[in-house]
């Protein structure tokens, strides 16, 4: 079939979600380059392809949570409330596939698995598990930060569980029946505090393993206003613009005060309000120093620990569940829908893992030093390999045989997250040393920022564009600085590696503000990029 035939194109691309559905758009319907997306799962979409567990919903709102370059598709498409379930975003990026003609340049089903720089004549070839070769003047990966790098750690005995088994982010395609039947889930991170209150709703008993107890959030859904949704479409523009030039992604800013100036009846108000109203807003809306100054994040850490202490009703599970070892935000911050509430039930069971470490799992159920508890399903939300991941598992290599395994080792090293000095006419959408916050206004500065890039160097007939070695180490020095910034940074999660065991630790975000990065990426371009290593054809 047409899967095994080699194609000699302008782009390659690596992954059909968000970032690489636009990437090909961007390029072959803009630029009218030769383009061609590779996909390893069966169908477009990405992370929302894959995360089908119990509960999978976006935590952004969904009016931000979309692209914005076509005004026709951010009016007329429907989002049916504040925060879309997976089925819906995925709806969505079906759609945009469909809008834009995207899916005749996409080969789904076929994984990359080598992408080798040909340092004789410049074009990267890349080796797909169809059997073929694609060669490109040009390769830009999207896989994503998360999906396509599942983790499952190696828990003694795992393979001998007699039940069923499932990874959240490969969750299949048939519901799977939770009705009646007794349920372990592993991990409370952002999916397993989504799925855990929906799972609870169904299973006949559910146990949550949990080993770290996490400050979250409510989300407070709801379906969509209509004239609140008729106000948000009249002033897309403003939106937008402050979206992309926010701290994180989102519309709205912090409050301007400092929360060590506020009197404590005022901080208490103003958490009431951000609790009441619910998501990112309690984190990014909130004091300016909420995530820079240790004081005023343990004013918000003291109140969500009140908040927990007040909905959970057996004081024993509620101490379990207060997280007492990182600030608030220090991790990624979690958005629930009724995440402590579930505890209350009779037919939950917290199993603090600090307490009662698991020994193994068995046949028959999951055994730590209390004893032995009977399952007939175990859901493993145990994360990801972030960020790294997805390109270790694909063998990139650059200039003169460099790995970009080897060339990563201690750590990923990008310049702006966007391309890694030895490896030419390459670029990251979404790359280690980027930005993170709400994700779509990232890629979408990403895809156009790279597209322009490639666009200026076709006209300048250049047959080379790649970052220079001292450029990225003053970005590695930055990324560095900044995550010192922040008092609530990283702290033992997949935010700097943490969460994989033997992983080099770094923090793998850019957590400068969102607009100081877009202002240094548009600096770099604006000074004939800056920082890069620019070679005429030869
Ligand atoms: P996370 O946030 O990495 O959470 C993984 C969870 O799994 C976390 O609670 C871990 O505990 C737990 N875990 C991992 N390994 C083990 C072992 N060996 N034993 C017990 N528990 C374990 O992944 P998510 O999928 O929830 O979220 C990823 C991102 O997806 C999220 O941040 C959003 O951006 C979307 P730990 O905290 O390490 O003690």
């Amino acid at each position: 079939g047409s899967n095994r035939t080699d194609l000699d194109v302008d782009v390659v691309i690596v992954g059909a979600g968000f970032a690489g559905l636009y990437m090909l758009h961007r390029v072959r319907d803009v630029l009218g380059l030769r383009t061609v997306v590779i996909e390893a799962a069966d169908g477009v979409g990405g992370t929302w392809y894959l995360n089908r567990y119990p509960g999978a919903r976006c935590d952004s709102e969904s009016y931000v949570y979309c692209y914005s370059f076509s005004e026709e598709l951010l009016q007329e498409w429907e989002w049916s409330g504040k925060y879309p379930r997976q089925p819906e975003i995925l709806a969505y990026l079906e759609h945009v596939a469909d809008r834009f003609d995207l899916l005749r340049d996409v080969r789904l089903g076929t994984r990359v698995e080598a992408a080798r720089y040909q340092d004789a004549d410049g074009t990267w070839r890349v080796r797909t598990s169809a059997g073929d070769t694609v060669t490109a003047r040009f390769l830009v990966t999207g896989m994503g930060l998360l999906a396509a790098a599942p983790y499952t750690p190696d828990l003694p005995g795992l393979d001998t569980f007699a039940g069923e088994c499932h990874h959240t982010g490969r969750w299949p395609h048939e519901p799977v029946d939770l009705a009646g039947r007794r349920v372990g889930v592993i991990g409370t991170g952002s999916t397993g505090v989504q799925a855990i209150p929906v799972i609870a709703e169904q299973a006949a008993h559910l146990h949550v393993f949990q080993r770290s107890p996490q400050f979250t959030v409510p989300a407070r859904h709801h379906t969509v206003d209509r004239a609140v949704l008729a106000e948000i479409r009249a002033d897309y523009d403003a939106i937008w613009a402050k979206a992309k030039w926010s701290l994180s992604g989102f519309p709205w800013q912090h409050n301007g005060r400092s929360a060590l100036d506020a009197t404590p009846e005022e901080v208490r108000k103003t958490f009431e309000e951000l609790w009441d109203q619910g998501g990112f807003r309690f984190v990014f809306g909130s004091y300016r120093d909420l995530l820079t100054d240790i004081r005023a994040n343990d004013l918000a850490a003291d109140f969500v620990r009140e908040k927990i202490r007040e909905t959970v009703a057996d004081p024993d599970t509620a101490a379990k569940l207060t997280p007492t070892d990182h600030p608030f935000g220090g991790r990624r911050p979690i958005i629930d829908t009724d995440y402590f509430e579930t505890y209350n039930r009779d037919d939950v069971t917290l199993v603090d893992l600090r307490e009662s470490p698991i020994e193994e799992v068995t046949p028959r159920g999951i055994r730590t030093t209390a004893g032995e508890i009977e399952l007939d399903v175990l859901v493993l939300a145990t994360g990801f390999d972030a960020v790294t991941g997805p390109f270790t598992r694909i063998d990139i290599t650059g200039r003169d045989g460099l790995a970009l395994r080897d060339a990563w080792a201690d750590g990923p090293s990008t310049y702006l997250g966007l391309a890694v000095a030895g490896f030419p006419n390459m670029f990251t959408i979404t790359g280690p040393g980027a930005t993170f916050g709400n994700l779509p206004v990232s890629i979408e500065h990403h895809v156009e920022w790279i597209a322009t890039c490639i666009e200026d160097t076709l006209r300048r007939d250049l047959a080379v564009v790649e970052a220079g070695y001292e450029a990225q180490q003053r970005w590695a020095d930055h990324v560095q600085a900044q995550a010192e910034r922040i008092v609530a940074g990283p702290s033992g999660s997949w935010y700097d590696g943490a969460n994989i065991p033997g992983k080099a630790r770094r923090p793998l975000f850019f957590f400068g503000s969102f607009g100081l990065y877009r202002r240094t990426c548009e600096d770099v371009a604006a000074n004939g990029y800056e920082g890069f290593d620019r070679q005429p054809a030869v």
